[in-house]
């Protein structure tokens, strides 16, 4: 129990408090201490905002759901006119920014016109482009969610027709990027007669809706500028994150190889594949090409691999041998999802698709690794 002197001993220290409160934020320039505290708590309402619906505008970009809530589904229109060759809903910079608490039913929620297997058309037009987006994944739920909060909208402001397909590794064994890639360009296909595919990683959000997710005349990638690198392309030969390809140009190059098992590597051999397969890279500029990654460290199964260098020496003689053409998988299930299509395959190892035992680790071969990284980084 306090005594009474003492409650008034507190309440005169209170009063006291206030009081050099008052006087420091008159002397400072109270104006200015005010916006402050204001500015704070703005901050975090668009924080929580943007997972659960701002509409806010930040000074690094807009919201990539502004306007597209005017959008609403045409009503008995058959014969819809083309949509212009330039979308008017494309802004530029897009804010990107990734608070906690998204839950996958939010997205669904802000995404009304998208169906069942993550499938969109413009409501309004005839959408010039049919674009598949293919993302590889394996115990990547949390990145996949952000990058479906930000691909639907992105993808709908460009007005495509558009389809994301989810192209889940079965299984505990070491990730293989390529591989999953090469059978999502199959599973699509199989689906629709797709225009372009886009080769995307999960953890890869773009900045700029002005990088359209349409084809080139030649493969492009996407993925120039990415945060991670201080938003330039780390080195010349660069392809990896986002690519995009036409059915063509795909099996032009006999798709990717599958038989990078682990970090590393494939990207650069599929930017061989290009050449090899009479190809050049295009890209968009680095103002447009700006993607932010997902922090996260390297997840287990994906272990750095070892041979990458030794079988990158050896793309010239390996990439007919070793591609579409050889791609052994089976399909375990396939799920049409409210956001995307969530196709679940097993792979295999290196061992094939049904190893008898556990792989043996092998050591590295001896690798002509400056030769190559200086290859590959020459500009
Ligand atoms: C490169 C990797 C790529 C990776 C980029 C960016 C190799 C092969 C030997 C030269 N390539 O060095 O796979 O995408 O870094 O992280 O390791």
């Amino acid at each position: 129990m306090l005594s009474l002197q003492s409650k008034w001993r507190y309440l005169v220290m209170f009063l006291g408090v206030q009081l050099v409160v008052m006087a420091l934020l008159s002397r400072e320039g109270y104006h200015k201490r005010v916006t402050y505290f204001f500015r704070i708590f703005r901050k975090m309402e668009t924080g929580a905002g943007q997972a659960g619906g701002s509409h806010g505008r930040n000074h690094t970009g807009v919201d990539v759901y502004a306007n597209l809530s005017l959008l609403t589904k045409a009503q008995g229109k058959e014969d819809l006119a083309y949509c212009p060759k330039t979308s008017p809903l494309t802004v530029g910079p897009i804010h990107v920014s990734f608070p906690s608490g998204l839950t996958l039913e939010q997205v669904e929620r802000k995404n009304p016109l998208v169906i069942r297997g993550g499938r969109y058309r413009p409501p309004n037009c005839e959408a010039r482009y049919k674009t598949a987006i293919i993302v590889p994944h394996r115990n990547r739920e949390h990145h996949l969610k952000y990058l479906l909060y930000y691909l639907h909208p992105f993808l709908q402001r460009q007005q495509l027709n558009y389809g994301i397909y989810v192209i889940h590794q079965a299984g505990n064994y070491t990730f293989n990027r390529a591989k999953l890639m090469n059978v999502g360009f199959r599973e699509a296909m199989r689906e629709e007669s797709w225009d372009c595919l886009f080769f995307h990683d999960v953890d890869l959000i773009p900045e700029d809706d002005r990088n359209t997710y349409t084809c080139d005349p030649n493969p492009k990638h996407a993925a120039v500028a990415m945060d991670k690198f201080g938003y330039k392309l780390p080195y010349k030969m660069y392809f990896g994150g986002v690519s995009a390809l036409t059915p063509d140009q795909y099996l032009k190059m006999n798709g990717f190889p599958n038989n990078y098992w682990g970090w590393g590597g494939e990207d650069d051999d599929i930017g061989v594949r290009v050449s090899l397969g009479g190809m050049v890279i295009t890209r968009p500029s680095l103002a447009v090409g700006r993607y932010k990654m997902i922090k996260h460290k390297l997840d287990e199964g994906n272990e750095i691999n070892p041979r990458r260098f030794n079988m990158l020496a050896k793309t010239r003689q390996t990439w007919k041998l070793d591609g579409m053409n050889t791609v052994d998988y089976e399909i375990i299930s396939r799920q049409y999802q409210p956001l995307f299509t969530n196709i679940t395959v097993n792979i295999g190892t290196e061992a094939g698709l049904h190893p008898t035992k556990a792989p043996v680790a092998k050591l590295p071969d001896n690798p002509p690794q400056n030769q190559l990284l200086k290859e590959l980084t020459k500009s």
